[in-house]
């Protein structure tokens, strides 16, 4: 959507709170020993507590409240009885909807003690997102944002995801534009625009750059990479843009 309102930008800040809140609570509730239906649990209150949908469910019916994905499981992971282990890498994806207005978000982190390179994947995927950032500005090719993030992740001896990309969001959980890519597409020629409201989530990967959907029709996954994610819902301003899901 094209954010125009003081009515559109209080809708979007209101959900942007409710999915990081609950992001952040996962995250911190993401121990040894629990499982990813416990943490999905936890969200579906604090949904409801905040008088919120779960995108994933309401759009899509979605077997869960948010994605949790675990290790080889990328994105799009189904909440249930896989138990979390020191050293994991796990992502947590939340979004969801309130008043007509929606926001997305997403993080991966390393449990505990982990090997090095996968906290390294994490801090890519952040310094990919900070890159992208400085690209998102009206009037600028939508293009540029994408060369950033498979810039950083070259530079740091890793490759991204060409086959997730980011997207727009506002009034539905993925709307136009459709591709915010993460690696340069020369042909995409689009404009960013004043007031767009755009989820951006570089996926930083050691190896692959394609993921695999699995039998469950949902989960994506790759053979024999790590993945990481950084995700953010980002309104578009000449001032620079509003990250609405911190
Ligand atoms: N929030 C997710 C979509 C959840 S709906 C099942 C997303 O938009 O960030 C992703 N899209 C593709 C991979 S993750
Ligand atoms: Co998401
Ligand atoms: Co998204």
């Amino acid at each position: 959507m094209i954010a125009k309102t003081e009515e559109d930008f209080n809708g979007l800040k209101e959900i942007g709170k409710i999915v990081a809140e609950i992001r952040d609570v996962l995250v911190q509730k993401t121990k040894p020993g629990v499982t990813t239906k416990e943490l999905d649990d936890i969200a579906g209150e604090m949904f409801e507590k905040a008088g919120a949908i779960s995108a994933p469910k309401g759009e899509y019916d979605f077997p869960g409240y948010t994605c949790i994905s675990v290790n080889e499981e990328v994105a799009h992971g189904i909440p249930g009885k896989r138990v979390i282990a020191e050293g994991d890498i796990v992502n947590i994806d939340v979004s969801g909807s309130k008043n007509g207005y929606f926001a997305d978000t997403g993080i991966s982190f390393v449990v505990g003690e982990g090997a090095p390179i996968l906290s390294k994947i994490c801090k890519v995927a952040k310094e990919a997102f900070e890159e992208g950032l400085k690209k998102a500005k009206p009037g600028s090719k939508k293009s540029g944002i994408g060369k950033a993030v498979i810039q950083t992740a070259r530079k740091n001896g890793l490759t991204a995801i060409y086959n997730l990309t980011g997207h727009g969001i506002g009034r539905s959980i993925h709307e136009k534009p459709d591709h915010i890519y993460n690696y340069f597409e020369k042909w995409d020629d689009e404009l960013l625009k004043e007031g767009m409201v755009i989820a951006f989530e570089p996926f930083i990967s050691t190896q692959e750059e394609e993921v695999f959907q699995k039998d469950d029709g949902w989960t994506y996954v790759t053979k024999k990479s790590f993945v990481a994610q950084l995700e953010h819902t980002l309104i578009l301003t000449k001032n620079g843009p509003i990250i609405i899901t911190l």
